[in-house]
């Protein structure tokens, strides 16, 4: 059976929970990190040496990183879903969870998510988190004029592209900030949020993640 250590509070982890939810994998899942600890525990680092989450073990297979992990799944048991089966189609899924990564995750999280749930207001830069905000929303813009015409990422039916930059949109949708109009993402994020999986794994609520005057 496939195991995921990471606590469900994890943007990472809930990337890879979305695919695992989309692929109807069995699993269990261990909650490490955050207000769990057990990161610094021998044997985790004996499993990602990181002592970050989430990690897996895929029958005896040890993976970290989470976009990895989320390849790695969906080649092995969701070729023709949530994996293109055609090689050029899948590279343009890959090249969408790279640009998850280098266009949006630090803006989105390290910027505005650490900003307005992790730090106390008076300690807040709110020029950073408009400039992040800005850019998502230009960056956002690309992703409009992708998904034109299109039920998701590069086909009618979720991808990897989907999961990871999907992932990202339930934060983005939820925080307070500026966004521009995006018809497109709006609507494919509607269809998202529909999904079981997404509901499930990404849907959780940060508010207890708030810290003291945020
Ligand atoms: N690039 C890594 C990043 C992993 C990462 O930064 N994980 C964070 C949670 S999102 C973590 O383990 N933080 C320590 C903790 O949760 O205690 C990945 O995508 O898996």
């Amino acid at each position: 059976m496939l195991k995921v250590w990471g606590r469900n509070t994890s943007i990472n982890v809930q990337k890879v929970m979305f695919a695992v939810g989309e692929l109807g994998l069995p699993h269990e899942r261990y909650d490490v990190g955050g207000p769990f600890g057990k990161l610094d525990t021998p044997e985790y680092g004996m499993l990602n040496p990181n002592r970050l989450v989430p990690t897996i073990d895929d029958n005896g297979f040890i993976l970290w990183e989470s976009n990895a992990i989320v390849r790695h799944l969906s080649q092995r048991y969701g070729r023709g879903t949530l994996s293109p089966a055609d090689e050029m189609t899948f590279a343009k899924a890959d090249a969408w969870m790279d640009w998850s990564l280098t266009s949006l995750y630090s803006d989105i999280i390290t910027t505005c998510f650490l900003q307005l749930v992790r730090t106390p207001a008076k300690s807040r830069d709110v020029a950073a988190v408009d400039a992040a905000a800005r850019r998502v929303g230009q960056k956002l813009d690309v992703l409009n004029r992708q998904l034109a015409g299109r039920a998701y990422i590069v086909a009618e039916h979720p991808t990897i592209a989907d999961v990871a930059v999907g992932t990202l949109m339930y934060r983005y949708f939820n925080l307070k900030l500026p966004r521009p109009s995006l018809p497109n993402v709006d609507a494919w994020y509607e269809r998202l949020m529909a999904r079981p999986a997404y509901r499930q794994h990404v849907m959780i609520d940060f508010k207890p993640m708030l810290v003291d005057g945020a």
